[in-house]
């Protein structure tokens, strides 16, 4: 005891120990009629108990706003009528708590409709993260927001006062996340036209949920087709657009947004890619951008005409107002030319970009020239972007590992009948399929996965249906290769960690897709003919939790397994992960969680699946801990109770 007392003199006199404090929030999840492009439709929004919502602008949802060393309660209350709900905190690592994650199936039981459930979680990082549904593909309906951890270095090297923004990007339809998914999965024609496009055209996107949209309607009785480069003929797919049911379309409904700089200061912009299925571009005509943070993690700063941000992936800039103060500039958010090639759509033109203005203060609104916003045009992507410029600051070797371990993943296509699903995808020959029970409960109370996990069938297209789970010893350093067997890019997220990005590149000698070959055959190469040696320590490219793997491309990565706990590793395409583009990795000692995680938060705990539905008594009696850390909660509540 005295000890701590002893460390919590030395920090506080040390002015290295910030006042941490306990932060609550009590938010409420509701379904309600909005128009974030001018189009009315019913989005999911979660907003303040105690307040209404924004009318205008009702998502992003609200900002969650800590520093370093707060404690987190964060209520929950699901009142939607017909869907379950959960929360997950991307990025944020929960260590040694994964019952915080959010994360239907894996960490916790599914928040029933007029059900609560509590957050309780430290805050042991800086930056820029958000906040998600992660149950089915909710979040595409507006449920999402920013969250910012302040005390970061970042603050104190450039003075850009109140000028720090959060710019989340979001692609945007008229349908609902069941409507999309039952298109998708559903048979062919579906959606009128031979092959559906994904991600499909969406009607626009959105800069912190405001977009335009022209209100077309379209029937697609226009029979276009194109031409693929083997000289195939196709029927080009089309959207239909409708009226609205729940008022009327105003293209004008929303202002563009202004961002305001001050001249001859610093303006600080955290980009979000919240997008369901858009990988963006960004950028600010005649300013470049100094890219500070990735993922939250402080990169050595690099000045680029534009970003790259992947879904998931945060991305920190610094703009230097230093330009003409009497010019509005404009503000650029496009989807990046991976895929969706316009010719191919038909109705209305696809949506590929979107934009907002920086203005300077100072100069009165009617003296300032407002540039003319065209179609923008810019050169190729690099796919490999995040490899390349996103360094850490402090530079640094990976650990030495144990195990590689290989995850290719492909899309495998049904076959094109009337009553098949259209496509499902598999890592290592693997479609997810969700456990029973969230595997961490189950874990937890039978120390074994055996009861949880689906029973293991075989699918139609070579493949197999399973809990698929990659189990890493406690401690131990692995190293993952990711092979990206698919011609368009997938975004990838890891719960639970930042890892170490060592290797990238186009997989080596791949026999391409020709006219007569539409199925690529996923060989083997040998990587050890390319990549370090496992007991070797490569430099660190870039660290993060969000990741692209280029089309036709590999991606290399280590992490030390040091939070315990189920963790999923996805594709952020939303609509991946329902056809099975998943997998978890379980960091366990002796297959087992307990001992190594906190015991559940009793207040909130429930078990469901498989078990019967209750909220659970046998762990709050149980001599276990607290969720919560205690040694930070003692720290938290002493240098709370000398700052008083
Ligand atoms: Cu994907």
């Amino acid at each position: 005891m005295y000890i701590y007392l002893i460390l919590i003199v030395y920090l506080y006199y040390a002015n290295s120990f910030v006042e941490c404090t306990f932060v609550e929030y009590d938010f409420i999840i509701r379904s309600i009629p909005a128009n974030p492009d001018g189009y009315p439709r019913p989005v999911i929004i979660m907003h303040h108990a105690n307040s209404s919502w924004d009318i205008d602008r009702p998502f992003p949802c609200p900002l969650i706003r800590a520093k370093l060393g707060d404690q987190l309660h964060i209520k929950v209350t699901n009142m939607l009528r017909d869907q379950p709900t959960a929360i997950h905190f991307h990025g944020l690592h929960m260590i040694n708590n994964p019952w915080a994650d959010g994360t239907v199936h894996i960490t916790q039981c599914p928040i029933e409709p007029y059900e609560t459930f509590i957050y309780e979680f430290n805050i042991t990082q800086t930056g820029t993260y958000w906040y998600h549904s992660h149950n089915a593909q909710q979040y595409a309906d507006g449920l999402l927001g920013p969250i910012i951890l302040d005390h970061d270095t970042i603050e104190q090297r450039y003075d850009y006062g109140s000028n720090d923004y959060i710019v989340m990007l979001q692609e945007w339809y008229h349908e609902t996340w069941p409507d999309l998914m039952t298109a998708y999965q559903g048979p062919y024609d579906a959606y009128r036209g031979n092959i559906p496009i994904y991600p499909w055209p969406p009607t626009s996107f959105l800069i912190n949920g405001h977009g335009r949209f022209d209100c077309r309607v379209s029937d697609c009785t226009e029979n276009a087709t194109w031409r693929d480069t083997c000289g195939h003929r196709h029927r080009a797919q089309c959207i239909p657009l409708r009226e609205p049911f729940l008022g009327r379309c105003n293209p004008d409904a929303h202002p563009v947004d202004d961002f305001v700089c001050q001249p001859g200061k610093f303006a600080r912009f955290r980009v979000i890619n919240a997008a369901s299925g858009i990988p963006f571009r960004f950028w600010i005509d005649q300013h470049n951008l100094t890219i500070v943070a990735r993922d939250g993690i402080e990169v050595s700063p690099v000045v680029l005409p534009h970003i790259h941000v992947a879904i998931g992936q945060r991305l920190d800039v610094i703009v230097n107002c230093s330009e003409d103060p009497a010019v509005k500039y404009v503000i650029f958010a496009a989807s990046r030319n991976s895929y969706l090639s316009p010719e191919v759509i038909t109705g209305p033109t696809p949506t590929m970009w979107t934009w907002a203005y920086l203005t300077y203060s100072k100069v009165s609104a009617d003296r300032r020239a407002i540039q003319s916003v065209e179609e923008p045009k810019f050169d190729a992507d690099d796919p490999f972007f995040e490899y390349k410029y996103l360094k850490p600051s402090n530079a640094r070797f990976a650990s030495p590992a144990i195990r590689r371990i290989t995850l290719s993943f492909e899309v495998h296509w049904n076959n094109r009948s009337n009553i098949d699903a259209l496509e499902e995808w598999a890592v290592n020959d693997i479609t997810f399929e969700p456990p029973k029970e969230p595997l961490l409960h189950a874990n937890f109370i039978d120390g074994t996965f055996k009861h949880c996990i689906a029973d293991e069938r075989s699918g139609r297209v070579n493949n197999s249906h399973a809990t698929h789970i990659q189990h890493f010893e406690y401690g131990q350093t692995y190293e993952i290769v990711m092979i990206n067997y698919d011609s368009q890019l997938h975004p990838w997220h890891l719960h639970g960690y930042s890892i170490d990005f060592i290797a990238a590149g186009k997989i080596p000698s791949l026999p391409p897709v020709t006219c007569n070959r539409t199925r690529r055959e996923v060989h083997t190469f040998d990587y050890d003919t390319i990549l370090p040696p496992l007991n070797s320590t490569p430099p660190v490219l870039s660290s993060g939790d969000s990741f692209t793997v280029p089309r036709d491309s590999y991606v290399v990565f280590r992490f030390t397994a040091n939070n315990p706990g189920p963790w999923f590793l996805h594709c952020h395409m939303e609509w991946h992960i329902w056809p099975g583009m998943a997998l978890v990795f379980s960091v366990e000692r002796n297959g087992r969680y307990k001992g190594l995680v906190y015991s559940p938060p009793a207040e909130s705990f429930t078990v469901c699946g498989t078990r019967k539905r209750t909220s659970a008594k046998l762990i709050s009696n149980s001599s276990q801990t607290k969720v919560t850390p205690i040694i930070l909660t003692f720290i938290c509540t002493v240098t709370c109770f000398l700052r008083i």
